[in-house]
């Protein structure tokens, strides 16, 4: 076996990618990625340390969460930018060690001891990296439950600090679970550790609720064009808002315009997006549509994190990566200076020269129904919920990828009964945004609250809709959770959700590879999740409160 990787939804045979990811991620990525992961662990252990004494850590929490983000699926498949990481990350690692070495009590993990000459190949360190390297089936799975967890707190960490906003307790815990990783330690702290996660989720992704809106306004109810209009175009896709503010600035009064593409549709809901006329659009649907919609977008690419995948040559030299994500022979746009603003001019030189982009649809999609704006519907809302024109939510959210089973998602929005409200968040949504399902007096039968971290959103107003009806207990709500993942954020959203006490999720196309049995038989005794079924079979029984 020459790699190992089961993080995502997509692995082989829903058990691990060992040659080649399906995600197109070479055996030698994913061997330095392990090796990354390991080089953080060996940080975290002097960091624990660090973190006893109140010494401060910023430098070295931010590169764990850079990190870890790059490791995420589909976000950075260049091997010189992760060696790069782990050069920095090793040089981190000797100054901890100078300092807090002497205070470990115990012998120090190989993680933090390991000290390659120059020139060492850091790939050489795969093997011990690997998670199959470590303990025994049950250990790795809640390992890899925690890992996983933290990739997606890291992401949605990353993109607040990019507003300005920050969270010691969030850094910290990234460090105790990666220090955790290192120690043989019983099932029940695990199983702590990883609800330790949830909460961490929830509240990273409340810290990133509030740099969006402190920087972007609340999102409010839009409608955005998918058709295009006659200049030449840039298409940002990605999560990262920052990326596109800057974009836009300095494409203004240029005669091009600038689409979004996956996950940047949210943008238009913030009012902050409103103001910029050349923001023409959303192009094409969610992330593994890439390879035809880019082919026929004619204009240059801005891929600003998570999902790239494996290129195609009628787009390979018109698309730029930035941040976090990365790919071998793709130009990278290098990141702000202190006080200033990356540099998008190569992108917006190329604009010119290209093409506007070949209409693929003509519609609208609406949106940014996030917690203000449904919550300034609550009156509404309770109202349809207790006059029975609502029956019942169910929540949609996750990622949306390549299998053919997730045509299940589309098919259950289709014959859910009329009287039921959808609740969306992330790119699960595309297999639904754009039929007409209709309203319910008024009320959309979509409610689309933004990006995959925006499934914060869903659960504020799950638990404002419980105050609103007086319950003990969210699950006795009309709600339902039917989620659809892929990557490593969704991990971090379940947790979230898990730690907010609800129950009784069902989870697809499959459920995680990386759950052993028995871990999988805790969180179906605890939480009742389940995996999805047939759809006629889950909609009766969702209709039915199971
Ligand atoms: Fe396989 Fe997913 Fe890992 Fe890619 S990210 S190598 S598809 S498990
Ligand atoms: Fe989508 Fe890649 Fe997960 Fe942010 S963009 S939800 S899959």
């Amino acid at each position: 076996m020459s790699m190992f990787c089961f993080q995502c939804q997509e692995t082989a045979k829903n058990t691990g990618c060992t040659v080649r990811g399906v995600c197109g991620k070479p055996e030698g990525t994913a061997g330095l990625q392990d090796v990354l992961i390991y080089v953080l662990k060996g940080i975290s252990v002097y960091g624990e340390q660090a973190l006893k004494k109140g010494d401060p850590l910023i430098e070295e929490e931010r590169f764990i969460a850079e990190s870890l983000f790059a490791t995420i699926t589909n976000a950075n498949f260049d091997d010189d930018a992760i060696k790069g990481l782990i050069g920095k990350g090793l040089d981190l690692k000797r100054r901890l060690a100078v300092k807090y070495a002497s205070s470990f009590g115990g012998a120090l993990p190989d993680c933090a001891s390991w000290d390659p000459k120059p020139g060492v190949d850091p790939l050489s360190k795969s093997v011990d990296a690997s998670i199959l390297s470590t303990g025994g089936e049950d250990q790795r799975s809640l390992r890899s439950l925690l890992l996983f967890g933290i990739k997606g707190i890291a992401a949605y960490a990353h993109h607040a600090s990019v507003l300005g906003h920050e969270e010691p307790a969030i850094y910290e815990f990234l460090v105790e679970a990666l220090a955790s990783m290192t120690k043989e330690l019983p099932v029940d702290e695990m199983v702590a550790l990883v609800m330790k996660a949830g909460k961490t989720a929830v509240d990273t992704m409340a810290l990133l609720d509030k740099a969006n809106t402190s920087a972007y306004g609340k999102p409010r109810i839009t409608t955005v064009d998918t058709g295009v209009r006659g200049n030449p175009g840039i298409l940002v896709s990605g999560h990262d808002l920052k990326d596109l503010e800057e974009l836009l600035d300095q494409t203004e009064g240029k005669g091009i315009d600038v689409y979004t593409h996956g996950e940047m549709l949210p943008a238009h809901y913030y009012p902050f997006f409103g103001k910029y006329k050349h923001l023409a659009g959303n192009y094409g649907g969610s992330w593994w549509k890439q390879g035809e919609e880019f082919a026929s977008f004619n204009g240059p690419i801005l891929m600003t994190t998570n999902c790239i995948i494996p290129l195609k040559d009628a787009y390979r030299d018109r698309i730029f990566t930035t941040g976090m994500a990365g790919y071998p022979g793709v130009k990278h746009i290098p990141d702000r200076k202190k006080g200033s603003h990356k540099d998008f001019s190569a992108i917006i030189e190329l604009a010119k020269k290209c093409s506007p982009p070949v209409e693929i649809e003509k519609g609208k999609i609406t949106g940014g129904f996030a917690h203000d704006q449904v919550l300034a519907l609550a009156d509404k809302v309770v109202d349809a919920v207790k006059s029975g024109a609502i029956k019942r939510f169910v929540v949609m959210a996750g990622c949306d990828g390549r299998q053919k089973g997730r045509s299940y998602f589309t098919e259950v929005a289709e014959e859910l009964p009329k009287d039921t409200v959808i609740l969306t968040a992330g790119c699960a949504k595309y297999r639904y945004n754009k039929l007409e399902l209709g309203d319910i007096g008024g009320i959309p039968r979509v409610l689309d609250a933004g990006q995959c971290n925006d499934s914060y959103s869903l659960a504020v107003i799950a638990l404002k809709l419980k105050e609103a009806f007086g319950l003990d207990d969210v699950n006795k709500l009309p709600i339902s959770f039917d989620i659809a993942w892929y990557e490593q954020k969704a991990v971090a959203v379940l947790l979230a959700l898990l730690y907010l006490g609800f129950k009784g999720i069902r989870l697809g196309p499959t459920l995680p590879a990386f759950l052993s049995p028995a871990v999988a038989r805790v969180l179906v005794e605890n939480f009742d999740i389940k995996p999805i079924g047939d759809v006629a079979g889950d909609i009766a029984a969702m209709m039915e409160g199971r």
